[in-house]
């Protein structure tokens, strides 16, 4: 599903074969990346399937999300990024929570879409050469290891969907980890051995490098599953000069964020290997404040907890096959219903048939004489 003009001759969809109409919807280069668009589609859609009769059938859009380029969609490339952030949070957020009584799917609390893929993993972005290509791609096209900022933004959403699960009549036994207070004390926290933690992800934590005699606070947490890290530290007080480090479980330097002065710090790693992994908050030139409070916190995608839990992740690759993302809402066995996040498409389709690596398929992008206008 992409929102294009369809227009005899030009960019886009085309007309469909055996028409005569030479122009349908106009849509525009930015509408591309139009929720209000892609909401209304759905309607219209399930309109549709309930004049055919397809009203009692479950809607699966198996690929959708942003063709064009950025700088096609807003004036310019960071603007235009954050249109197709945009999107996709907004079209996750229908696509999550939209229901009609008389359109939607009985069996799922008359939901419009039961389930949804977003379009690329780590395809190629446009090239005006060839046309081919697409924006939105979860991780780099010449390093899969690389995570976008599309990706961490699905990352982001596909967390929160993981961590509300729609409530069911029971609850279910996983365990969540709680935000508890950390037993932090000095100058314990120097060392690595009296680190403070474990951390949980996306939580604020706040502290004080407090005299010249405390040079660094250290904390830990535990990752579960292979996983990108990503770590702020803000608030930094006037004067001050804090730096942020990741380290390995061995105590081993990974990583520095370095900035001058009391601007914030930002370190993006990985995705790495689950385990035990430290922040350490160093104080540059002796400068503390015992007023002014740090805020650290941390992106990890899920903390290790005492039992088993399911894997998280939005996305793997192979070294043979790359498969699309996909978010599913299943049934759990008590009956209540459950959001997952699908590592592969396999999982989703391996009763019914066998996903096409995307090596194999073909993108579905205009041609030379079709290929989209870039803006003046
Ligand atoms: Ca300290
Ligand atoms: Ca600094």
């Amino acid at each position: 599903m992409n929102i294009l003009q369809e227009k005899a001759g030009s960019w886009g969809a085309e007309i469909p074969a055996g028409l005569t109409a030479t122009e349908g919807r106009l849509y525009t280069l930015r509408d591309n990346a139009n929720p209000d668009i892609f909401r209304q589609l759905v309607v219209e859609f399930r309109q549709w399937m309930k004049d055919e009769g397809f009203d009692n059938k479950p809607l699966i859009i198996s690929e959708y999300g942003v063709l064009m380029p950025s700088d096609y969609l807003a004036d310019d490339i960071p603007s235009g990024d954050q249109m197709v952030i945009d999107f996709m949070r907004a079209s996750f957020d229908f696509l999550v929570n939209a229901k009609d009584p008389t359109l939607g799917y009985p069996a799922d609390a008359n939901r419009l879409v039961q389930q949804w893929l977003w379009y690329s993993l780590n395809d190629q972005p446009f090239d005006p050469a060839t046309g081919r290509g697409s924006n939105g791609a979860l991780f780099s096209h010449l390093d899969p290891r690389q995570i976008t900022k599309f990706g961490v933004a699905f990352r982001d959403c596909v967390c929160v969907l993981l961590a509300t699960p729609t409530p069911g009549p029971t609850k279910t036994s996983t365990p969540t980890p709680t935000a508890t207070p950390l037993h932090c004390p000095e100058p314990a926290n120097n060392a690595r051995e009296g680190a403070c933690g474990p951390i949980m992800p996306n939580v604020t934590y706040r502290s004080y490098i407090s005299s010249t005699n405390d040079p660094r606070d250290w904390f830990y947490f535990d990752m579960a599953t292979w996983h990108t890290i990503e770590a702020w530290l803000t608030n930094i007080a006037q004067g001050c000069d804090y730096d942020l480090y990741l380290r390995d479980a061995n105590g081993n330097h990974i990583i520095t964020s370095p900035n001058p002065g009391n601007a914030d710090e930002h370190i993006l790693w990985g995705p790495v290997a689950a385990g035990r992994y430290y922040l350490v908050v160093v104080s540059i030139n002796h400068t503390w404040s015992a007023s002014v409070p740090y805020a650290l916190r941390a992106s990890f995608g899920q903390a290790a907890l005492p039992t088993s839990t399911p894997t998280l992740g939005p996305t793997v690759w192979g070294p043979h096959k790359l498969y699309l993302p996909v978010i599913v809402k299943r049934h759990c066995s008590q009956g209540h219903e459950c959001w997952q996040a699908s590592d592969t498409a396999t999982r989703v389709h391996s009763r019914t048939r066998t996903p096409v690596p995307l090596a194999t398929r073909t993108p579905v992008v205009p041609t030379d004489s079709r290929a989209p206008v870039p803006l003046a």
